[in-house]
């Protein structure tokens, strides 16, 4: 019996250090690991048995081949060698006839791993396929922080510990990020208070100290509220702001004026009094600590949100404080040079590039020249987790269109695919991880032998190449020396020493924060930007997200679910029970629509339908239906919430609007039982 460190490869920002118990090749045991400074020997419900993903019995183990209809879920075993022939036979034909840009790459955060996450993007780049930008999580976040801060590294999430006034916006902490919480407890047990700004009244909401409920897509109004009443009130910390930031005049004169508490409220719904409250509370806080999740980003409205949230702490000086700041996005990426797996110098000039987000409308599109004719899926999910789904399934059905997916369970992509090829998970393989939402790095060396016949993402890229031809050395590296080639980079990135020695050996390793890195504003003025003239509009404003334009009674909030995460993890049955497609509904609707806790209702909209059990609930707000969880078709009965989401894009960056959506609801005829038959 031995126990390995390692780090949870899943798409989290807590990146939490596991130690491993491994027998006869098995993993038996998984717990956090207690040194890890952001883990602390805690670990959530989902890898707390990660053993039984690793082992579980669905498992796919051989490649495979469709014998039945496409989704029909009929396969038979084939080798790799017949696996890899078929698929480079069919690349090549495909390359001759429509040229090579009618093959995509899919992929995303399956594993957040830097070796696995990219390890197919330097083959479809030599290949010359069409480019996927990979913008389906959170990039008007990132965009709405760069618009003010720039490259400034945004504050660690201990930082808080030193609070003594936590927001908590727009995320899930105790299902999302729930390591944070260690730190949060920290700042409460010295008399900080913690607010949770949402749109119903989550877990997080629950246990927070106040709770600012707010109307879906609508917090950048919430924002302007507030810093009107800070500078009426004449609480803006105007040192700070003289020494520190651009634009504050203009910001006062051109945009506050307008949001009063009173209109804020109208906009918002959130009562003036609160919005003076908590501007007040906010502004006089010696040390305020914004944690901004990445749900308000997901409308229409989304990067100008996050824009002006981020003006929040800047004008109150936050980051002049012990404890203020602000966490979007850790920056624990730039401590790897990332390029030495992900090589954009091998994508071709002027190749066309396609937005994930877009599948279904790509798949579907008769006149897209050339049209897509194969689609190779990795690491993602696309028929459960993309939206419009219905286009996305209707792609995927298409008959000339060849479909591998790369995956470890037979997920709802895998269903539609010509050949399924079974991956390995993270204890298979090798690879190095940063994380999002803290600043700590570790390895992940390989602990036990792959399961079945199951290959890594970089071991498929090799064969792949191969069976193209492609002769580049790149492709000969092994995996462990891309992982070490990372470690030698880590020295490069940051300016201060780390200690590769450590990270070499795989323990989890604390990325040194430059000294006063909080009042370090790296961008082109040296000063928080509020006015920024390279942005368009340069300076932040509020308007209304895509939804204000849509019909339909309820606001759909669709929001991650504790027990999985998007929908990997659906192959655990203990977490994923029946009567999962939950709509939770506000006792006054539910009572104005006759519906009852237990009833099937429709909710619709022009992009497709879904069903659910109704669930009655005060935490949703009258107007809005709550459901959590992105789940796996065979727990649903015609598809999951993405049957009710858009591919419209956010008003930068080109991000996901899954939040941004109305729907109307229908009770579904209710079936007669026996009884009420006789
Ligand atoms: N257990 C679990 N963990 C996960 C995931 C999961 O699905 N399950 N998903 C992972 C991934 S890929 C990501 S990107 C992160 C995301 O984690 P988070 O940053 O927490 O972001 P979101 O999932 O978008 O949603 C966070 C909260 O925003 C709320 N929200 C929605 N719209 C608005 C709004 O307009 N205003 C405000 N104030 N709040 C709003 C939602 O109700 C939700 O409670 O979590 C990761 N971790
Ligand atoms: N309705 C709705 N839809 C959403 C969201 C939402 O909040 N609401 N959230 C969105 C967000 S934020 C995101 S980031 C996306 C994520 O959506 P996806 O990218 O689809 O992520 P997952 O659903 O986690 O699927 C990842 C898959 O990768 C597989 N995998 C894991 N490790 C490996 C590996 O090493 N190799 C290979 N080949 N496969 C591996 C897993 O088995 C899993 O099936 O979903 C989005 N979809
Ligand atoms: S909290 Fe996140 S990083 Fe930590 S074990 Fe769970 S999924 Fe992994
Ligand atoms: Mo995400």
């Amino acid at each position: 019996m031995e126990i390995k460190k390692t780090a949870c490869p899943y798409d989290c920002p807590d990146c939490c250090g596991l130690l491993v118990t491994v027998e006869n090749g098995r993993a038996v045991k998984v717990a956090g690991d207690p040194d890890h400074p952001f883990t602390r020997g805690t670990l959530c419900p989902k890898m707390a048995h990660y053993e039984r993903t690793v082992h579980s019995p669905k498992r796919l183990t051989t490649p495979l081949k469709r014998v039945g209809k496409k989704g029909e879920g009929k396969f038979i075993p084939i080798s790799w060698q017949e696996a890899v022939d078929t698929i480079a036979a069919r690349w090549q034909e495909i390359i001759a006839t429509d040229g090579a840009e009618a093959i995509l790459p899919y992929s995303y955060a399956g594993t957040m791993g830097t070796i696995q996450y990219s390890a197919g993007h330097a083959l479809f780049f030599a290949l010359g396929a069409s480019s996927l930008d990979r913008t389906i999580c959170a990039p008007a976040k990132a965009h709405g922080y760069r618009a003010l801060m720039g490259k400034t590294l945004p504050t660690a999430p201990q930082e808080a510990q030193h609070s003594d006034y936590i927001v908590l916006w727009s995320i899930s902490m105790l299902a999302t990020d729930i390591h944070f919480k260690h730190d949060v407890d920290i700042a409460r047990k010295r008399g900080a208070k913690v607010i949770c700004i949402d749109t119903y009244a989550t877990k997080t909401a629950q246990w927070a100290d106040e709770f600012i409920c707010v109307k879906p897509g609508t917090d950048g109004a919430l924002a302007l509220g507030m810093l009107h009443v800070i500078e009426r009130d004449g609480l803006a910390n105007e040192d700070f702001i003289a020494r520190y930031v651009q634009g504050w005049p203009e910001l006062k004169e051109n945009v506050l004026p307008q949001y009063t508490p009173q209109k804020t409220a109208e906009i918002t719904g959130v009562p003036a009094e609160q919005i003076t409250h908590f501007a007040h509370a906010f502004a006089k806080a010696e040390a305020p600590f914004i944690r901004l999740g990445s749900g308000q980003s997901r409308y229409g409205n989304g990067a100008m949100t996050s824009r002006l949230i981020t003006c929040l702490p800047a004008v109150v000086g936050a980051y002049a404080k012990k404890g203020g700041g602000m966490l979007t996005s850790a920056a624990g990426s730039n401590a790897f040079d990332k390029d030495i797996i992900r090589r954009p110098d091998m994508e071709k000039d002027g190749v066309r590039h396609i937005n994930m987000i877009k599948l279904g409308e790509v798949l579907t599109d008769k006149n897209l020249q050339p049209a897509i004719k194969s689609l190779y899926v990795y690491s993602s999910n696309p028929a459960c987790t993309a939206p419009e789904q219905e286009k996305v399934v209707a792609g995927l059905m298409r008959e000339d269109l060849f479909t591998v997916v790369h995956e470890r369970f037979m997920t709802d992509t895998a269903r539609y695919a010509d050949i399924v090829l079974p991956a390995t998970t993270s204890l298979e393989h090798e690879d190095i991880y940063y994380s999002y939402g803290q600043y700590v790095v570790q390895r992940g060396s390989q602990i036990i032998p792959p399961v079945g016949e199951s290959k890594s993402n970089w071991q498929v890229t090799q064969l792949l190449a191969e069976a193209m031809g492609l002769t580049d050395d790149f492709f000969q590296q092994k995996e462990v020396d891309l992982v070490n080639h990372i470690i030698e980079s880590t020295k490069s990135a940051w300016s201060l020493p780390v200690d590769l020695s450590a990270l070499r050996s795989g323990e989890p390793v604390e990325l040194p924060m430059p000294e006063n890195y909080k009042l370090d504003f790296r961008t082109s003025s040296g000063k928080i930007e509020i006015f920024n003239p390279q942005m368009e509009p340069a300076l932040p404003d509020y308007f209304p997200p895509y939804y204000a334009q849509d019909k339909g009674e309820f606001i759909l909030i669709n929001s991650p679910d504790p027990r999985i995460l998007d929908s990997s993890f659906n192959e655990r049955e203990e977490l994923t029970r029946s009567g999962i497609m939950v709509l939770q509904l506000n006792p006054v609707d539910a009572s104005r629509l006759q519906l009852q806790a237990g009833d099937k209702v429709i909710a619709e909209n022009p992009q497709g339908s879904a069903e659910f059990v109704v669930k009655i609930s005060s935490a949703a707000t009258p107007g809005t239906a709550v459901s959590e969880g992105v789940w796996w078709q065979e727990y649903t009965s015609c598809g999951n919430t993405n049957r009710l989401t858009y591919a419209r894009t956010t008003d930068k960056a080109a991000g996901s609007t899954f939040y941004d959506v109305r729907i109307n609801l229908r009770p579904l005829q209710k079936k007669l039982d026996n009884n009420q038959k006789a």
